[in-house]
């Protein structure tokens, strides 16, 4: 399967870090894969020698780039963190703008807002009306925003020539095999203008996230045949890097929606009557402001939610990870209250309103979501405002308002005598609790932008730290 084998490489540095592409063991192959990468999406053009580790000057420049463009931390060098990003499944459209959403260029864009699409064939892995509907709402993403219409032709040429083809399919992009590239698109023109190629050698899919949701990749290439450039935000549906997101709720990001109407202006026929959700702004690690909405920890590493995003910040990295947070666990939900991990059954837990999701590794356990009362918390409880794994003790923490639950990990059962009052145990807390979790021994409490260190055992207060203590801001 396609999009396996890259969240392997994920889900291998989740369950055991040290064996997923440390610093010390970037190979002889990875560094040929890195050059034709650079080659492919950054304009590398000179010839690099053997050894790219040594950052002799040109790719240390391009390698630099791309690291900028991904938020990962600027070395130049070929570290382990750059060779993740470079082996996960994108788009074949080089990345050559660094900025949010960006364009082709004022004068890429269509002349007319009244486009013709054109199926010329299918991918065998999906049935023939699923692929219509994919094609058709993708373009209606775009459509929905802008006044440009889209209509269907089945002969002659269309504006926008929708194909699947293999390896070498007729331009001088040849497609590489299953993963890497999994489409592109041509900026807007006459000819092969505006047309769209699907790597038929991927596994595309109508809705699984086994597979590529056909619906997701069309949308973004489809982006390009309107005149967008890729976007260095990672919630951006033009970020060049495939992640999985439940297509029935997809809202297109404001980034995206900010780049499009730059082009074409707003849509203007839009019946006003009808409430459209309002497209989601990434969050940023930078603004120190933020509340977070859950901390919690996986298998040594330390997990920051926010919206629909997650941070991940792990030994080897200097810099935490953001990604959505469906390319994590396609079957999470977004915008939760709660999260920990249960060190005692190996599960995280993730809290939203009334419910609870435990996945084990990237898997939902089978039975979730759950209601809360699962835990024995009250059935009038609405939601929880945090959750924290006590390892001494094997107890979770639940806290709700000025209070706080204890639940026996071991015998799953609510502790008696609670709920407790929260500054009963943390001194000074009189502020609600919005995260928690525990590292490396230490208790932390978050409570909006600030966050409180405490030994849990015997109730000190160690420090007031700003939220951003452990996520650091990767600005450069
Ligand atoms: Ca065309
Ligand atoms: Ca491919
Ligand atoms: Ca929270
Ligand atoms: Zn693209
Ligand atoms: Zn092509």
């Amino acid at each position: 399967g396609s999009m396996r084998s890259c969240s392997l490489c994920i889900l291998l540095s989740l369950a055991v870090t040290v064996h997923c592409v440390p610093v010390s063991q970037v190979t002889v192959q990875d560094e040929g894969y890195a050059e034709s990468y650079l080659k492919k999406f950054f304009n590398l053009t000179e010839e690099t020698g053997p050894d790219i580790r040594r950052g002799i000057s040109p790719v240390t420049r391009k390698l630099s780039e791309m690291q900028r463009f991904f938020g990962l931390h600027i070395t130049g060098t070929l570290d382990a963190d750059t060779m993740a990003m470079m082996k996960k499944p994108r788009c074949g459209v080089p990345d050559s703008n660094i900025a949010r959403f960006s364009t082709f260029g004022r004068n890429q864009k269509w002349a007319t807002n009244s486009l013709t699409y054109r199926i010329e064939n299918y991918t065998p892995d999906m049935s023939v009306p699923e692929v219509d509907d994919s094609i058709e709402r993708a373009l209606q993403v775009w459509a929905k925003i802008t006044p440009l219409r889209f209509t269907r032709i089945h002969s002659g040429t269309a504006d926008i020539m929708v194909s699947f083809g293999r390896q070498n399919h007729g331009d001088y992009y040849p497609f590489d095999g299953p993963d890497g590239t999994l489409a592109h698109a041509f900026a807007p023109a006459s000819g092969i203008g505006g047309d769209a190629h699907f790597d038929d050698d991927e596994t595309f899919t109508f809705r699984s996230n086994r597979g590529y949701v056909l619906f997701m990749v069309a949308a973004h290439e489809f982006g390009h045949s309107l005149g967008l450039s890729h976007s260095d935000d990672p919630g951006a549906l033009m970020y060049p890097v495939y992640s999985y997101r439940n297509p029935d709720t997809f809202v297109l990001p404001r980034d995206d929606v900010n780049g499009i109407q730059s082009l074409y202006g707003r849509n203007t026929g839009k019946d006003p009557s009808i409430d459209e959700p309002e497209p989601p702004t990434t969050p940023d690690a930078c603004d120190s402001s933020m509340v977070l909405d859950a901390v919690a920890t996986v298998r040594g590493e330390m997990l920051f939610f926010k919206d629909n995003v997650l941070w991940r910040s792990y030994p080897q990295s200097r810099t935490p990870q953001q990604s959505l947070i469906t390319s994590f666990w396609p079957d999470a939900p977004s915008n939760i209250q709660a999260a920990y991990e249960s060190r005692h059954s190996d599960k995280i837990f993730l809290f939203k309103g009334r419910r609870v999701w435990a996945f084990s590794g990237y898997n939902l356990v089978r039975g979730y979501p759950k209601r809360l009362t699962s835990f024995g918390l009250p059935r009038a409880l609405k939601k929880i405002d945090a959750a924290l794994y006590d390892v001494e003790s094997g107890k979770t923490l639940f806290f709700v308002g000025g209070q706080y639950y204890s639940y026996d990990e071991a015998r799953k059962t609510m502790d008696r005598g609670f709920p407790k009052q929260v500054d009963e145990t943390f001194s000074g807390l009189t502020s609600k609790v919005t995260a928690a979790f525990q590292y490396r021994g230490f208790t932390y409490i978050y409570s909006g932008p600030y966050m409180f260190e405490y030994s849990l055992r015997t109730g000190r207060l160690f420090r007031v730290l700003r939220n951003d203590y452990f996520l650091r801001c990767t600005n450069f």
